[in-house]
């Protein structure tokens, strides 16, 4: 049994739900998660067993607290699993992670205004106004700690603070706004890493919604291409067991001429959509 259940938007869409999201995913913490989808009926039915909670995401833990909130949900996980790594155990590089997350979650207006996040889509010749270039500016100062960082991340291993500006890379990358090299490098490695292709690959289950369409050039997504997988009718797959839950395989996908099983049929198009993004699944594929 999971300790938490978690609400969260349509993984498309849903940049604050990306945040809490990977809260858990990105530091190996179950939880139970469920996904509603905006402007649908469901959307306030889905959220009454978080009442009084108004937004995704949300998580209702075992002991009945609600977290209501992206960055409560950071620091509830951080404070109540400290090995799991949310917030660096160096007293400077937390403060650091803190003082990000903080600027992430009341700043870049314009950015989250003109740019709404849409990992299903990429433009370019996205016009570009003072306030987004501001934002922009900013943001390259901030990642600028990269420099000196070991690796990619903001802060040494990859933290909240980094969770907290994915869905920023993704609209970076998703309407090709200008940045610098080192921007550009910090962006890269949000689209390769796996929980943020994970994310996007759940999303591409679901079907568009045309709302968040922007009417600029589309260009190919720029992460990582797939593999090429399909789904199929074939049953003849070489694994009984579905490689996420263990239950006996209902629906199936064909790559390199072998066909593979899942217990359910989001589970197998997930795995369509980015199959190299389910380390579960490339574990079966050897
Ligand atoms: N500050 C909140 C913002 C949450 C938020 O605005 N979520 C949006 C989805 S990305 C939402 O639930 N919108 C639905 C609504 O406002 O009715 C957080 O960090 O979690």
């Amino acid at each position: 049994m999971t300790q938490y259940d978690l609400l969260i938007g349509d993984p498309s869409y849903s940049s604050w739900s990306l945040r809490g999201w990977l809260g858990f995913q990105a530091f190996g913490i179950p939880t139970n998660s469920t996904i509603t989808r905006f402007y649908e009926p469901g959307f306030h039915q889905d959220l009454l067993p978080f009442a009084p909670a108004k937004t995704v995401p949300v998580v209702r833990a075992a002991d009945q607290s609600l977290w209501t909130d992206s960055l409560t949900i950071i620091e509830e996980l951080a404070s109540r699993h400290p090995e799991a790594g949310l917030l660096p155990a160096d007293p400077v590089k937390r403060a650091l992670a803190r003082s990000l997350m903080a600027e992430m979650h009341s700043s870049f207006s314009a950015l989250r205004t003109e740019c709404p996040m849409n990992t299903r889509l990429a433009y370019e010749d996205v016009p570009i106004s003072d306030a987004l270039a501001a934002d922009l500016a900013r943001i390259d100062k901030l990642w600028a700690v990269t420099e000196d960082s070991s690796g990619p991340w903001l802060c040494g291993d990859y933290s909240a603070a980094d969770a907290f500006y994915a869905p920023v890379a993704a609209r970076i990358a998703g309407y090709s706004l200008p940045v610098s090299e080192t921007s550009k490098k910090y962006v890269e490695a949000h689209l390769t890493h796996l929980p943020f292709r994970q994310f996007r690959a759940l999303g591409l289950t679901f079907p568009a919604q045309e709302t968040y369409k922007r009417d600029y050039a589309i260009k190919a997504w720029p992460g990582p291409k797939p593999l090429v997988a399909t789904a199929t009718s074939h049953t003849n797959a070489v694994n009984e067991a579905c490689p996420y839950s263990g239950k006996a395989v209902t629906d199936f996908l064909e790559m390199d001429g072998k066909v593979y099983g899942f217990c359910n049929q989001r589970c197998r198009d997930k795995t369509v959509n980015d199959p190299a993004a389910w380390p579960a699944f490339m574990a079966l594929v050897g």
